[in-house]
């Protein structure tokens, strides 16, 4: 109903118009307050990233800025090329400025769930080199606990033939259930652009998010946690109902 639509939950055409707005505000916002002239950025993945690109490639033309952009994934490296970027990578560039990304959900610490598009490991190598991250989350994904926006778990890429064990691994140690993600038309697992395979952890009991993303990150086969533990300093910028984080 309408007290659903604005909350954003909404599936309608309502609903679905007010998210885009959200997105889109709170990602010209972090383009507007943290983009400067001759940065290395990197971009993200996902649907309000895109916002935060077409806001780059505005002020780039207006501004006649010198940027230089780093895909996070196959998607990030089409949408800065379709929008007449600079493409580099982390080869030219190993050290960013400011790495810029969406997130699926941000508890009240500032923990963050990623990785619901499934190119979390990208994700992180970038935001890992950068000297500031900026995470552009509207307020559809704000919650007090993780989990209770974003129900399809945490999830975690893995190296293929470690699924099984790794699967074990972690609901032996951690309980929840571990699900393998499959394509669409369920005729395979996922692939990601690494070439590996995605877990989606879906946890039963609210965790300490820190420890759980240290201990899942030794065990043998896994590539990456996105219970993302970039524990964000403090909200930068709140615009209608919106906010970008940052941890510079
Ligand atoms: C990436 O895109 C991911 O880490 C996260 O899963 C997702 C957010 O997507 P959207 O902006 O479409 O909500 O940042």
């Amino acid at each position: 109903g309408r007290a659903a639509a604005r909350r954003g939950f909404s599936r309608g055409r309502l609903g679905g118009t007010m998210a885009e707005e959200a997105k889109k505000r709170a990602a010209f916002a972090a383009v507007d307050k943290h983009v400067q002239n001759n940065q290395v950025l990197g971009i993200g993945s996902g649907s309000t990233i895109v916002h935060a690109v077409q806001r780059l490639a505005e002020r780039v033309k207006e501004e006649n800025l010198a940027i230089v952009c780093i895909p996070t994934s196959f998607q990030a490296r089409q949408l800065i090329l379709q929008n007449g970027l600079t493409l580099s990578d982390l080869d030219r560039n190993p050290e960013l400025d400011v790495a810029i990304d969406g997130a699926d959900e941000v508890d009240s610490d500032l923990n963050l769930i990623k990785g619901g598009g499934g190119c979390l490991t990208q994700e992180k190598i970038v935001a890992g080199f950068a000297k500031c991250f900026i995470v552009i989350a509207d307020y559809r994904k704000k919650s007090d606990n993780l989990g209770e926006q974003w129900k399809k778990g945490v999830p975690i890429e893995v190296i293929p033939m470690a699924y099984v064990p790794v699967t074990r691994a972690l609901t032996k140690k951690f309980g929840g259930v571990v699900e393998l993600r499959m394509a669409v038309n369920k005729a395979g697992p996922v692939v990601t652009d690494n070439g590996n395979f995605i877990l989606d952890w879906k946890f039963d009991k609210v965790h300490e998010w820190r420890e759980v993303n240290s201990a899942i990150k030794m065990i043998p086969g896994k590539q990456h946690l996105d219970v993302s533990l970039v524990v964000l300093a403090k909200p930068a910028r709140g615009v209608h109902n919106t906010a970008a984080f940052t941890d510079c």
